[in-house]
């Protein structure tokens, strides 16, 4: 624009001037096409159309009808909810209203949990996003909606192309009176590895500041003194801090020692002291079966004054049964997911709960029929992600024996089948239960279990036994995650390592035995700012910079897909997959009241240079893109 402003100026046109230097630079003429919103997204879909999705075997977009949305009178406000007895009262309010509740109180885990255990962490903010606002005004008397966390953040980045932070302030939005949780996993954050404290506490201070106002925290070894950090970082934003016991072992099982009721009591109590306001127990792998649930629970209400929060997952098929038992003892709050997102390796059924509790004084405040509305909508979206679906189809107890958390199950078997091992996935889940032996008997958790399942496919892989492993290890190359584990770098595990092997693994390093944040040196938010900037050639916000902290590759590679094809998570999921049919004609709504419509005309055949003509129709106006043709 300088340019033309210079070569078109009267005094310019006067050919007084030396122009020379213009004249001999053709270069200065060359801009650089900034690409329109519309010109970024149709690249997007004609791309997706010609090539499909990177990782997704290439299918024909399936023909699947709107989802059923339930009936709700927008014009009217909102009802209150938690939120605002938080906001009011604080988090020792919300303890006290809590402790007065004679209903057993609900979470509701669809925005979360749900989809991470039963597909792959894949549902959409797009699909989240329309259902929000009916969940607000069809459950105001939920604890809470676990919406964010454990893997949901780098998914979005990865897989979604869509940014966390944005999800979490959109469905704020939508969603004033429920309060919002998040799964924390303390000095793990939502990465897999330690990070450095500051980073811990500013990811901890932005996620409060944009939205979260329950954060569950875990450590993936049950060690205490990796959660103290972000237990104090979470008090220090007034929201609520849920420090969460992962169950593993069984109680009951007088032969499994290693984790038994005084051990979880003294975790509780310590939890207790270290300023948790409510204590959650995470069963990530559904492993404690009903009477269990009654034991621990009930001796838990004795050792502890604060609320306790019960997590579980239905894989066995006991979900419900265990919840009673828990509810019968006293528990104060359980996860749930809408009943078309439950079962199986996900949250047990909030309306099967319902009913088993019918006409008990503890029965769940909730609206049946509005449970139901919702599952409606769940039901017909989970059809668009069809491909992620794991395959299980009915109640698994193996998982007693094998002892995988609900959201592992699905990701080990599709490692296992990439590494040529799907035929021998019953050998990988023994395996799995023998390397926890090996490991001596350790909570399995992300990222620990992540560790025994690297291990374990590992061993399947070269036909290794425990014995191998301990002779030959010298001459093994064990996979990186085993030894920074034996290393310490994920903190210590309960009892310590098992000596012999650790030496077998470390090979001579020294493992540490401190905090692995004492020795992280701290990050430099204004020098990523600055590199990013650099980078990217536009500003780049505060919290992109923390999620550059923790994730990257991951963020980098978003931000230049971000720039290439804008933000594509307004599109609709099916469009999203697979692209667009010939004749199909969309509309996209880039923001609130401004719609593109978008027809997809013909695809032009495959060019010498590899690449395709795709004619699209723009709001009425012939428009065409070319994209490679990678497929
Ligand atoms: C996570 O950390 O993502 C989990 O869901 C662990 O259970
Ligand atoms: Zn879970």
């Amino acid at each position: 624009p300088f340019l033309e402003n210079v070569i078109t100026h009267e005094k310019f046109l006067t050919g007084q001037y030396n122009t020379n230097f213009i004249d001999q630079t053709p270069e200065l003429f060359i801009f650089p096409q900034r690409k329109d919103r519309g010109t970024k997204m149709l690249s997007f879909i004609g791309n997706t159309t010609v090539n499909g999705t990177p990782g997704l075997a290439k299918e024909k977009k399936p023909l699947l009808k709107n989802p059923r949305m339930p009936k709700v009178k927008l014009s009217e406000p909102i009802p209150t909810g938690t939120k605002q007895i938080l906001d009011q009262e604080g988090p020792e309010g919300l303890v006290n209203w809590i402790k007065n509740q004679k209903e057993v109180l609900l979470t509701d885990t669809t925005f979360r949990d749900a989809h991470q255990s039963l597909l792959a962490t894949r549902v959409r903010t797009n699909d989240l996003k329309h259902i929000a606002e009916p969940t607000a005004r069809l459950l105001p008397n939920l604890f809470s909606v676990e919406m964010w966390g454990g893997a949901t953040f780098d998914v979005a980045y990865r897989f979604l192309r869509e940014d966390p932070w944005v999800r979490l302030q959109v469905l704020r939005e939508k969603m004033p009176n429920l309060l919002f949780q998040m799964l924390l996993r303390a000095s793990n954050a939502v990465g897999y590895t330690n990070y450095p404290d500051n980073v811990i506490k500013e990811f901890v201070q932005k996620s409060a500041e944009n939205g979260i106002d329950v954060f569950r925290i875990f450590d993936s070894l049950n060690w205490v003194k990796g959660m103290t950090l972000a237990i104090d970082a979470v008090r220090d934003t007034g929201k609520i801090a849920e420090a969460a016991i992962c169950y593993t072992g069984d109680i009951e099982d007088s032969t499994r020692t290693k984790y038994n009721l005084e051990y979880y009591k003294n975790m509780a109590k310590e939890l207790e002291n270290a300023g948790a306001h409510i204590l959650g127990i995470k069963d990530m792998a559904g492993l404690l079966k009903p009477q269990a649930a009654y034991t621990l629970i009930s001796t838990l209400k004795e050792t502890v004054n604060i609320p306790i929060h019960l997590h579980t997952h239905d894989t066995s098929g006991n979900g419900i049964y265990t919840y009673v038992k828990a509810i019968e003892a006293g528990i104060d709050i359980v996860d749930a997911a809408t009943s078309s997102m439950a079962g199986l390796t996900s949250q047990p059924s909030a309306n099967t709960l319902y009913y088993a509790l019918q006409n008990q004084d503890r029965q769940p405040k909730v609206d049946i029929q509005s449970l139901e509305k919702l599952a409606h909508y769940w039901e017909d979206v989970r059809h668009y992600y069809k491909v992620f679906e794991s395959g299980m189809y009915a109640p698994h107890t193996e998982v007693y024996n094998h002892e995988m958390p609900g959201g592992q199950y699905s990701n080990l078997q599709q490692q296992a089948k990439a590494v040529g091992l799907e035929s021998e996935w019953d050998n990988v889940k023994q395996m799995y239960r023998n390397v926890n032996d090996m490991f001596g008997d350790v909570v399995k958790v992300t990222p620990s279990s992540k560790v025994v399942g690297d291990m374990a496919l590992y061993m399947v892989q070269n036909k290794l036994t425990e014995e191998d492993v301990i002779e030959r290890g010298d001459t093994l190359n064990f996979p990186d995650s085993v030894v920074e584990f034996f290393q310490g770098y994920l903190g210590q595990p309960y009892q310590g390592f098992p000596e012999k092997l650790q030496k077998v693994i470390l090979k001579g390093r020294e493992p540490i035995k401190v905090r692995p944040g004492e020795l992280l040196e701290a990050v430099d938010f204004d020098a990523i700012k600055k590199e990013l900037e650099n980078t990217f050639e536009h500003e780049v916000s505060d919290l992109d910079v923390i999620s550059y902290a923790i994730y990257p590759k991951v963020f980098e590679e978003y931000q230049h897909f971000f720039d290439q094809y804008g933000d594509v998570s307004v599109l609709d999921t099916l469009t999203f997959f697979y692209g667009m049919r010939l004749g199909e004609e969309i509309e996209v709504e880039i923001e609130q009241g401004k719609t593109l419509i978008v027809k997809l005309i013909s695809i032009g055949q495959t060019q010498r240079d590899g690449t395709k003509v795709v004619y699209f129709e723009l709001n009425g106006q012939p428009r065409e893109v070319i994209v490679k043709d990678e497929s």
